[in-house]
């Protein structure tokens, strides 16, 4: 049976000259245009990074064989989609800087990351400024303006037709909506909320004023693709300032330095230093292998970085969109419940990820739509017992799922 893996896409936006592309650079190890002027990315960057949990194999000190994520000393990295984005400026859905085209990459991302330069070195067009005096919290406005303009564009658009439709009673209005609004994950359940919260009638799209419909689009993307917002440049000390500033606004802040973890990404896969990604550490291996200036330059990355701020934030990032945010949970199927393996015998050999509260028939589906369709019960391995329907999965379970095919 041919196994589908699930893709997990995770979209990096922000302002022009922000740090997006460092950042992908350090979480992807891909190595791509970065330059201090705005829109040195010109189209978006696709690459893979991975979430870390502590792998369950610790847990139960097995030798895992992992085949669709990495085990290193017991951390399971779990890999997602990473896309980082040109830059965005006020005025983008005009056709400003770049204009906003390039977002329809990011249609099928289950979360966002706003990258907003808290050291202010920026100004709100992206271009260099004296560190200090650009406006973090604006950098994460202008991100959300734009992208509410980007939806309710899309949905004016065609705003004429989707009213002779619903007022000649053709369609239903959410519908229309959703269809809309296809491919950016919106659920149809969200759209008629959002509308009836805001009073908007159902029946008469025509008294939709453009204001209304941008509200509810800003409503909509926000309750639909929840950001998290890298507060970047923490390795410059005007940086704490522009990380309370984007705290006390109400953000789901994580100070990063994309920066620092680029080096220390790069320092590690040289041999040259002992550093997984999320690691609040990291030990030099052999200092005559290194250049005075990369001492240097190691040396400043744990006094601006490690010191004050314990980490560099990139690897929270994603762990905590996905995890806290988004409040998925990795589970482990195996097919054999003994042995935890799968048919030719790898042990623990893949994680999915799946939303707080699913249950072992959602976990089937995602494996495969057969397994979904037959399945009848599934074991959790770790127990050793039989679970039912209404089971719900919770963190680090494996999970062996039984299914007619099989027992047939
Ligand atoms: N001090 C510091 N500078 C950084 C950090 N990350 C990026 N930079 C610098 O910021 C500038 C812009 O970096 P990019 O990664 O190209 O920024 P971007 O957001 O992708 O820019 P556009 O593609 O033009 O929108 C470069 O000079 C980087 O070296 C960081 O963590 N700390
Ligand atoms: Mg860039």
């Amino acid at each position: 049976m041919d196994k589908k893996y699930p893709k997990e896409i995770c979209g990096i936006v922000g302002k022009a000259n922000v740090g997006k592309s460092t950042l992908f650079s350090a979480m992807t190890l891909a190595p791509v245009e970065i330059g201090n002027y705005p829109f040195t990315t010109i189209k978006p960057n696709r690459g893979v990074t991975y979430l870390r949990i502590n792998c369950v194999c610790r847990e139960l000190n097995v030798k895992d064989n992992p085949k669709n994520s990495k085990c290193i000393d017991g951390n399971r990295f779990i890999p997602i989609e990473l896309i980082d984005c040109p830059g965005i400026i006020r005025g983008a859905h005009k056709g400003r800087g770049l204009g906003l085209k390039f977002l329809d990459e990011i249609r099928q991302a289950s979360a966002l990351i706003v990258v907003a330069d808290a050291a202010g070195a920026t100004d709100s067009d992206g271009n260099p400024v004296e560190p200090g005096t650009g406006e973090p919290v604006e950098d994460v406005k202008i991100v959300e303006e734009e992208v509410s303009h980007w939806v309710t564009d899309i949905l004016y658009m065609d705003w004429p037709r989707i009213c002779r439709i619903v007022e000649n009673r053709f369609g239903e209005l959410d519908e229309e909506l959703w269809k809309k609004l296809s491919g950016l994950g919106i659920s149809i359940e969200s759209i008629r909320e959002v509308a009836t919260e805001l009073g908007l009638n159902h029946h008469r799209p025509s008294q939709w004023t453009i204001e209304k419909l941008y509200d509810f689009s800003s409503i909509l993307i926000k309750k639909e693709k929840p950001i998290i917002v890298a507060a970047n440049k923490i390795d410059m000390k005007e940086a704490r300032r522009g990380v309370e500033k984007l705290k006390n606004a109400g953000y789901n802040v994580i100070p990063t330095s994309g920066e620092a973890e680029r080096i220390l990404r790069l320092a590690s896969e040289k041999g040259f230093i002992n550093y997984l990604p999320g690691d609040r550490e990291f030990k030099v291996l052999d200092e005559s292998k290194l250049t005075n200036a990369q001492k240097k330059a190691l040396e400043k990355i744990y006094e601006t970085v490690f010191k004050p701020w314990g980490s560099t934030g990139v690897q929270e990032l994603v762990n905590t969109a996905y995890f806290n945010l988004l409040q998925y949970i990795p589970v482990y199927p195996v097919e054999d419940p003994e042995k935890l393996s799968d048919h030719d015998g790898n042990v623990l050999p893949d994680v999915y990820l799946v939303r707080k509260g699913s249950k072992p028939r959602e976990l089937a589906y995602k494996i495969h739509t057969d397994l979904g369709r037959t399945f009848l019960y599934a074991i959790d391995a770790k127990k050793k017992i039989r679970v039912g329907e209404e089971y719900q999965l919770r963190w680090g379970d494996i999970i062996s799922i039984v299914s007619a095919a099989k027992e047939a």
